[in-house]
């Protein structure tokens, strides 16, 4: 099934799957009339296993309906790819001799290269005409199509054109940091042995002295993921191998894909301390608003979150910083459509995959304040703080590289401390675990995953089981990706928190 992450399984039965969604790309190109994306990663799954995503015009992920045909053809016999390709052009009345353009790219991973060129294939043989951006992060790609869709509207298609769109604005962001130290101005990144620690070290040129990046787990001696990344040190909630943590020091995990980032420290007593992707949404939405207020402008700002979200960041969201918060599905493409409908929706999944989305309106009302000769300086200042924060941002998808670029301006700009970034709210303690069960699609849920309908029963056990703790919350649902159901408990202690993951677990077995 072509589920939130596309496919993913073991490189070794994905050939005639690549090949396939090369087929597929084409057909929406030629539907769309416009350049669609292929991109070949398993993210941060083991090196052995991968994967294949396809991405629509504007840079988004391709519509249910469309994740629909992906699931047919990759399951149709080899005598019956045929049928299925014409039933697909029948249905969507695609005009076969319109031009189709596909973007390629693909991750780190041994298979990636073969994989890849088993898309490159699937395109040409419809008579498509792709190109091939070999080597780049899965944010990377979306970028270049919405780049190409867009008629260089939202920026250059080509990986130097994106360096220094972002550069640019984070090295006029960073300006007005001042008293920023050699010191703050370091931060130490595990690229998890993957595309990420690649595409950091081409892009460093162009921030000149501005962030120092020391750079870990980059792929020259240790394997894809393997006890470090974001999901790791997100799910294990500890620091990665390969990377020295100093107290104090400031540090960042990307993922495999380098869509996902999470930052970390660890105190003088050695308690490891994670800042996850509330706490990013928190630090982002804060600084956003502030600008807004100081630039006088009134618009409507959304946080948007998981079930996954730390009850402390939606209170603390809700009730001290009084913005909008919307519960989402699990997945980003459901972050992102409800983020959409708001002027801004900045948008985040706890374990690190998010971004900002600004209307049109919102950019237009920023750049009249910046031309205006009746803008007092305070509000030029934000106005122009709010622009460069838009040009730093990657808005097609979750991007680790763009986030940290953010992220890093942000506490400059502040003069924050990774320390009193983290002391803004509390995280409640909190355990995720995995449940293996005959069959994980007999749990139905509704509310945004926060409650189960199905099977009969297993929600009043949850309440029940919740009942006992305080501050407890807890919810089960179907992974999307793998063959097992997630079990999330938050509780005023760890000790409780992992007692009602455990108790919550024994009631879906
Ligand atoms: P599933 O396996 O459906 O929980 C996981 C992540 C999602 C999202 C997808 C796609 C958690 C709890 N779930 O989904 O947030 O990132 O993978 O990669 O982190
Ligand atoms: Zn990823």
């Amino acid at each position: 099934q072509y589920g939130t992450a596309g496919f993913r399984t073991n490189a070794k039965v994905l050939d005639h799957i690549m090949f396939r969604m090369g087929l597929l790309a084409t057909l929406r190109s030629k539907k769309t009339k416009a350049t669609i994306g292929v991109m070949v990663t398993a993210s941060h799954n083991p090196e052995e296993d991968n994967g294949v995503k396809l991405v629509d015009p504007m840079g988004e992920m391709v519509t249910p309906t469309w994740e629909g045909y992906a699931t047919q053809l990759a399951n149709a016999e080899d005598d019956d790819l045929l049928m299925a390709l014409k039933d697909i052009i029948a249905k969507e009345e695609i005009n076969m001799s319109q031009e189709a353009h596909v973007f390629v790219g693909r991750d780190t991973r041994s298979s990636s290269a073969s994989l890849s060129q088993a898309v490159l294939e699937g395109v040409s043989s419809l008579g498509g005409l792709n190109k091939d951006y070999g080597l780049v992060t899965t944010p990377q790609l979306h970028y270049m199509v919405c780049c190409q869709n867009t008629r260089g509207k939202y920026g250059e298609a080509t990986v130097e054109g994106y360096y220094k769109k972002l550069c640019q604005a984070f090295i006029k962001l960073i300006k007005n940091a001042s008293n920023c130290t050699d010191d703050q101005k370091h931060l130490s990144l595990d690229g998890a042995n993957g595309i990420g620690a690649l595409k950091v070290r081409e892009m460093e040129s162009h921030l000149g002295k501005e962030l120092q990046i020391s750079l870990y787990n980059d792929g020259s001696n240790g394997k894809l993921n393997y006890q470090c990344g974001a999901d790791f040190v997100k799910v294990q909630q500890k620091p990665p191998t390969g990377l020295e943590i100093k107290p104090g020091e400031r540090c960042c995990s990307f993922d495999g894909d380098a869509d996902r980032i999470v930052y970390y420290y660890s105190d003088s007593e050695g308690k490891f301390h994670l800042l996850d992707g509330d706490k990013i949404a928190t630090l982002i939405s804060t600084f956003i608003k502030e600008l807004l207020t100081q630039a006088g402008l009134n618009v409507n700002m959304a946080v948007v979150q998981t079930a996954y979200a730390n009850g402390s960041s939606t209170r603390y969201l809700e009730e001290t910083m009084k913005v909008t918060v919307k519960c989402t599905k699990t997945g980003v493409k459901h972050l992102h459509h409800v983020a959409q409908e708001f002027d801004i929706g900045v948008y985040f999944e706890a374990n690190g995959h998010g971004t900002v989305l600004l209307s049109k309106s919102v950019e237009d009302k920023i750049q009249q304040l910046i031309d205006s000769p009746n803008s007092d300086d305070e509000k030029k200042r934000a106005a122009l703080l709010l622009q460069n924060t838009i040009n730093v941002v990657n808005q097609t998808v979750g991007d680790a590289i763009s986030d940290m670029l953010l992220i890093e301006a942000i506490l400059a700009i502040k003069g924050m401390t990774v320390q009193q970034w983290d002391a803004i709210y509390t995280d409640l303690p909190n355990r995720q675990l995995k449940v293996k069960v005959a069959d994980r699609r007999v749990i139905d849920t509704t509310d945004a995953e926060r409650r189960a309908l199905s099977p009969a029963g297993l929600q009043d056990a949850i309440d029940a089981l919740v009942k006992k703790y305080s501050l407890a919350r807890s919810f089960v649902r179907p992974s999307g990706t793998e063959d097992v159901v997630r079990v999330y408990a938050e509780a005023d202690t760890q000790e409780s928190a992992d007692a009602l993951a455990h108790e919550v677990s024994l009631a879906v077995y």
